[in-house]
């Protein structure tokens, strides 16, 4: 019989695409699910699921809907590129009720950091879990100060948390860089649920990638949880390697199109932020 967490599960986000994902696999687990988001829930709610419409910037809100939980899933906020001042509300405040929730509950932390967080490095460098941040917009700083915030709440609280860096999860391989980013929902399904049945994790970075031979990371945190992807962006090599977008700032950066966003600069950026010598 599968495992189930031994306190509910409180998801954020839970209509977005990743989240309705994760309800309906998990649901199909078993496991107790409290679903939350600021849009109502647009799929029939599996057995033992309930669902609360709810701001993240409410504190008071999310301080109740973690109570009694065991892990916070946080999928929410806002997940694409936007106007600092979009991102501020639900990214930056709702990450501290979230980790709030987290420290008065003494509940796990399994956050869906991004790979924006590290979206101005090269495409041509390989990256492990301490590579230096470099976000390529607002939306991917949020994220680097959602990992950050882990680690403050860890050293300070013992608050346990999972910083999943994923890279594009969706159905299909669409692109180029996709080849080397895809998640496959399969993986991240296995991903939540190791992240959040291991029994002692302390602080980790995961790159949330499935097996591909072009993928842009190495070294991270899953053989603390036994994760490893099963699936890979492989097989769509031949029908997507030449698929890519024509910008050259896009083509150059791992965050793609983020990265060119409101792009300035004359000169690429450095390779390295802080070269040695
Ligand atoms: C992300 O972080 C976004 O949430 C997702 O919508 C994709 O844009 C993905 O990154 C990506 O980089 O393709």
């Amino acid at each position: 019989m599968a495992e189930i967490p031994a306190r509910p599960v409180l998801l954020t986000g839970a209509s977005g695409a990743l989240g309705r994902m994760l309800v309906k696999g998990l649901g199909e687990a078993g496991w107790t699910l409290r679903l939350t988001d600021i849009v109502p829930f647009p799929d029939p709610l599996p057995r033992g699921a309930s669902f609360t419409r709810a701001d993240l910037v409410d504190g008071m809100a999310i301080l109740r809907l973690a109570e009694g939980c065991g892990t916070i899933l946080h999928f929410g906020g806002v997940s694409v590129e936007r106007p600092f001042s979009e991102v501020l509300g639900p990214n930056i405040q709702g990450l501290y009720h979230v980790y709030e929730a987290a420290r008065r509950e003494r509940a796990r932390v399994v956050f869906a950091s991004s790979n924006h967080t590290i979206g101005f490095h090269e495409r041509s460098e390989k990256l492990d879990q301490d590579c230096q941040f470099r976000p390529d917009g607002y939306y991917g700083l949020s994220k680097a100060y959602g990992e950050l915030m882990g680690r403050l709440y860890w050293d300070k609280h013992g608050v346990e948390n999972i910083n999943l860096r994923i890279g594009g999860s969706r159905p299909k391989v669409d692109n180029a860089r996709t080849l080397a980013i895809w998640l496959s929902y399969a993986d991240l399904l296995r991903l939540v649920i190791r992240a959040t049945l291991a029994p002692s994790v302390g602080t980790l970075v995961i790159w949330g990638a499935s097996n591909n031979s072009r993928g842009f990371w190495g070294r991270d945190g899953r053989a603390v949880i036994g994760w490893q992807p099963q699936d890979s962006a492989d097989p769509f090599i031949s029908e997507q390697a030449r698929n890519v977008s024509g910008n050259p700032v896009e083509e150059r950066y791992q965050g793609g199109p983020y990265a060119a966003i409101e792009y300035s600069r004359r000169e690429p950026s450095p390779k390295a932020l802080f070269p040695a010598g």
